[in-house]
């Protein structure tokens, strides 16, 4: 059994299920832009419609609450909220969030906003986007804006959802919007994003006294694939990089010296007083775990009999629960929410009732149960909500990998869940994950 106040929610973010991508004054976002190029995704599609949770809000609301489930994970589209480059607020963009909120609360479930989930307005990417230091000061401005209406019915306001992302794959891989690819522009992006989250989080605290302050970070333990020192040296790197660049200046221990040294950063970008405003003390780390990486500098397969998701990807459930007891032991932060964990998976079986997705529901049960074990060790984590609640917009991947517990046909828009989502009903409503054999 979990904690009786533990929180079973499910995660989604704007660009991902909204639609309505032209209502109500939304104006475009960099995924607009670079969804509308051809070849950036893979099956040329886009968030225009997406699962038209704008308009479905309502009946989407209804479904969480049939499954029993206590909290929400969404995220606020900024291009929703501030229509321009002189930071007019769209008060009917505010609206939609507004009613989004009284609908969850009036069914008991909580609401947990992520200010920024990767849709940034195109006009700021057309001042520079993250490379820009005032793109941080105008996520300062948005958030104010958004405090100002939601503020008085949200206990836990978060920041940034996955910077490493951001950064990465938008500005030194270029496989995200904006698309650019430069080492240095990545580098200046994350810092500017980690100011962002220092800058935002000083207004949550002085116009939100009662919130609390959280960020969520991606996480992939890493493991050499052998001894050998191109192998450790390579790991070290990415377990900087994708570990500890965030979580480390968070804490108040700055950038990883010798990596930015090994990507000649110079960190000219870090003005005085920057680092203090990103360690201000949060309340919440936010974690998000999917999959851990065995680093290799040789040029083979990793081992084909590993178990893999749909898009690839290792499932490996003991390197979660590793990963929040060394989170806890490096940085102790107060608590830890599981902001996002789950699976794609191939989907193809159907009975009456829908998709059985026995693969997800074991991949749910084994990290739940790497949870319960964390919690059992001392790891104060207060809750897990599960990537995602619906099959949505992956990103550069389009429709393609559906990580939903819900099927979403997106011809007709209806909702089926599958078997796993019937499980973690179940599982909720018990507040645990051994059920015996659930025949759901
Ligand atoms: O879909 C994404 C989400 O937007 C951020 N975290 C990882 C998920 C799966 O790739």
């Amino acid at each position: 059994m979990f904690p009786d106040t533990f929180l079973w929610g499910s995660a989604t973010s704007s660009y991902q299920i909204e639609g309505a991508h032209d209502v109500d004054g939304r104006v475009p976002s960099i995924w607009d832009t670079y969804c509308a190029i051809e070849g950036n995704i893979a099956d040329a599609s886009n968030g225009d419609v997406a699962c038209d949770h704008y308009n479905r809000y309502r009946e989407d609301v209804a479904l969480m609450a049939n499954l029993g489930l206590d909290a929400y994970r969404f995220s606020i589209a900024w291009p929703r909220i501030i229509s321009d480059l002189s930071g007019t607020v769209n008060e009917l963009g505010l609206d939609f969030y507004d009613r989004l909120v009284d609908e969850l609360l009036s069914r008991n479930i909580r609401p947990f906003p992520t200010l920024y989930h990767w849709d940034l307005p195109q006009y700021l990417e057309d001042e520079g986007g993250w490379v820009n230091r005032d793109t941080a000061y105008r996520f300062a401005e948005y958030t104010e804006a958004v405090l100002g209406r939601l503020g008085d019915r949200i206990d836990t306001f978060t920041t940034l959802n996955e910077p490493f992302v951001s950064a990465n794959h938008g500005y030194v891989t270029g496989e995200h919007a904006p698309g650019r690819t430069s080492m240095a522009e990545g580098m200046a992006a994350s810092h500017h994003l980690l100011l962002a989250h220092g800058l935002a989080g000083e207004r949550i605290r002085e116009l939100t006294p009662h919130a609390r302050l959280a960020i969520t970070l991606n996480f992939t333990p890493v493991e050499p694939a052998s001894d050998s020192a191109k192998d450790l040296a390579e790991t070290a790197l990415k377990d900087d990089l994708e570990n500890r660049w965030y979580a480390d200046p968070i804490a108040g221990l700055g950038y990883p010296t010798k990596t930015a040294e090994h990507y000649n950063w110079d960190q000219s970008e870090v003005l005085d007083d920057d680092l203090d405003l990103i360690s201000q003390p949060i309340d919440v780390l936010g974690v998000n775990y999917y999959t851990r990486n065995v680093v290799s500098t040789r040029n083979v397969l990793r081992p084909a009999d590993l178990p893999r998701n749909s898009m690839g990807w290792e499932i490996h459930a003991p390197s979660f629960g590793g990963l929040l007891r060394g989170l806890h032991s490096r940085y102790s932060f107060p608590a830890i929410l599981i902001t996002e964990n789950g699976c794609p998976m191939p989907d193809n079986i159907r009975d009456e009732q829908g998709i059985v997705d026995d693969d997800r529901l074991d991949y749910v049960r084994s990290h739940l149960a790497e949870v319960h074990g964390a919690i059992e060790d001392g790891v104060p984590i207060e809750g897990y909500m599960v990537w995602s609640l619906f099959d949505n917009f992956e990103w550069a991947w389009g429709y393609g990998p559906t990580f939903g517990i819900v099927e979403v046909n997106y011809r007709t828009q209806e909702r089926t869940p599958k078997k796993s989502a019937r499980w973690f009903s179940a599982a909720a409503a018990s507040n645990g994950f051994d059920m015996g054999d659930f025949d759901g």
